[in-house]
């Protein structure tokens, strides 16, 4: 596979200080398909001191100036999606099918969506006898995981740009393939040299200097809750602004109103996409006493279906947990359904879909992110034990309502201590805020909320 023997710094790939290299393997049969540079703190330091110098300029740019890249950047992206589908494909694992409706599409709306937004948004506002000034916060560290390689950069660097602020991107080591292409587009797009830049490297070195560098004014991190954790910390010490994307455990409701079968399949459909790599994924069903074991051979009978559908996990550091968690599971008496532990093929880092039934609230697979294909139903009692067991984790970051009412699962959603709930179904809009309550994270991305994180507001008095 195609890959860069550099870092793009400063408008132009240039060849890291550092020597040491990451090797990307495609995780569906474990070959190695290119290797890209591990960057340092020397290269850190580079592409943060790149992005200083293009800061003013960048900010003073007029916002329909920066629209009109981001524009660029969506239509080169659009041209591309084809080869994007692939490379997210051959460090990721994802079938192509998935790749192109999924990890080439989403981000192609979501940078069309801040191209629009960009150019329409009132970065002054008149509030009495003052005038308001939204102004970018400056210097953003990117730092991003591989689930959904394009979109996690998107998501931050579409909404940066926007705002006039320069970028820093350090994307996840597994895939930094996707992230070089992306680097292409944006120079494709005419964005101006310094403005955005690419250090592919690994977390605890080109991560962690990024997140400490003092050249940097705001930490967007989306990744492991333990990781986050570390970044605020540092960037609290520092006063630093920080924007943290982090693991959930989100429930599917179904209401005793709700279509049983519907509920059931579109949920199970839900944590078998991406192969169960997905943050907002609904990993815990909750389902009512009398309606459980019939949830339990349709979830089963779901979940087989995706056998030969799923890709494998991105690396056998993701497997060898989720299998540990699986092992656990049956540990702690939860009865397996579907799935398992064991491999379900020679070469790759495959995990059958796996389901658990009769798991209770307190058992690890309850409580903590599996991020693999695995789902666990819990019974419930009434409504109020539904609410008490889907707000019963440190997490809130998605979830769902089944009624036969939209109001009804309205009302319940209304309850929920969560960023972000789909009624009945629900469509993808990339205009709707998403982010976490509780230890999900902090700040919100996508839409107008998203661009917000990116400003700071000034105000003049008259
Ligand atoms: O994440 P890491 P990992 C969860 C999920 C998964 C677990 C572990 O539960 O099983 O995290 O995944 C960079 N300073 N999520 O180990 O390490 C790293 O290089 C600065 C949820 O892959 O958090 C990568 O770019 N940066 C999730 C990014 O952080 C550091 C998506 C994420 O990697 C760093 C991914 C450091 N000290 C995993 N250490 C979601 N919320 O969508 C690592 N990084």
């Amino acid at each position: 596979m195609k890959a860069h023997d550099g870092i793009y710094l400063d408008g132009a790939w240039r060849p890291a200080a550092s020597r040491d290299v990451i090797e990307v393997v495609d995780p569906a049969d474990e070959r190695v398909i290119a290797q890209v540079p591990a960057g340092g703190a020397e290269d850190v330091d580079a592409a943060v001191r790149a992005a200083r110098a293009a800061l003013p300029a960048w900010a003073a740019t007029p916002p329909t100036e920066r629209a009109a890249r981001l524009a660029a950047l969506r239509d080169v992206l659009t041209a591309r999606k084809d080869e994007i589908a692939e490379t997210v494909t051959a460090e990721l694992g994802s079938p192509l099918a998935f790749s192109q409706a999924v990890h080439a599409a989403v981000p192609i709306a979501v940078a069309a969506s801040y191209a629009d937004l960009a150019a329409r948004h009132p970065f002054e506002e008149q509030v009495g006898n003052s005038t308001v000034l939204h102004e970018p916060v400056g210097v953003v560290a990117a730092i991003t995981p591989w689930n959904y390689p394009l979109h996690q950069i998107v998501a931050k660097v579409a909404p940066a740009l926007a705002a006039g602020c320069t970028v820093v991107l350090k994307p996840a080591e597994d895939t930094p393939l996707t992230a070089q292409l992306f680097a292409e587009a944006v120079h494709e797009a005419g964005v101006p040299a310094g403005v955005f830049n690419l250090v592919t490297g690994l977390g605890p070195v080109a991560g962690q200097a990024l997140a400490e560098h003092p050249g940097v004014d705001l930490v967007s991190f989306t990744g492991s809750t333990a990781v986050g954790r570390r970044i605020a910390a540092v960037a609290g010490a520092a006063i630093k602004k920080v924007a943290l994307e982090l693991g959930g455990k989100s429930a599917n409701v179904i209401l005793p109103s709700a279509d049983l079968a519907r509920a059931v399949n579109v949920g199970v459909a839900n944590v078998m996409s991406n192969s169960g790599q997905t943050c907002s994924a609904w990993t815990r069903m909750l389902v009512h006493r009398d309606r459980y074991d019939e949830a339990v051979t349709l979830a089963a009978a779901a979940a087989a279906k995706y056998a030969d559908r799923i890709g494998p996990l991105v690396s056998a550091a993701q497997r060898d947990r989720v299998r540990g968690y699986i092992e656990k599971g049956v540990a702690e008496g939860a009865r397996l359904v579907a799935g398992g532990p064991e491999s379900p093929r020679e070469r790759g880092w495959f995990v059958a879909p796996t389901v658990f039934a009769d798991v209770t609230p307190d058992m690890t697979i309850a409580q903590e992110e599996i991020f693999g294909p695995v789902l666990s139903i819990l019974r419930y009692e009434d409504e109020e034990d539904a609410l008490r067991i889907a707000n019963g984790t440190v997490y809130g970051l998605a979830g769902a309502v089944w009624a036969g009412e939209e109001a009804e699962a309205v009302a319940f959603a209304r309850r929920m201590d969560t960023g972000q709930v789909d009624i009945n179904g629900g469509r993808f809009n990339p205009l709707a805020p998403f982010g976490g309550y509780k230890q999900s994270g902090v700040g919100r991305e996508l839409g107008t909320h998203g661009l917000a994180e990116y400003l700071q507001t000034k105000s003049l008095q008259f």
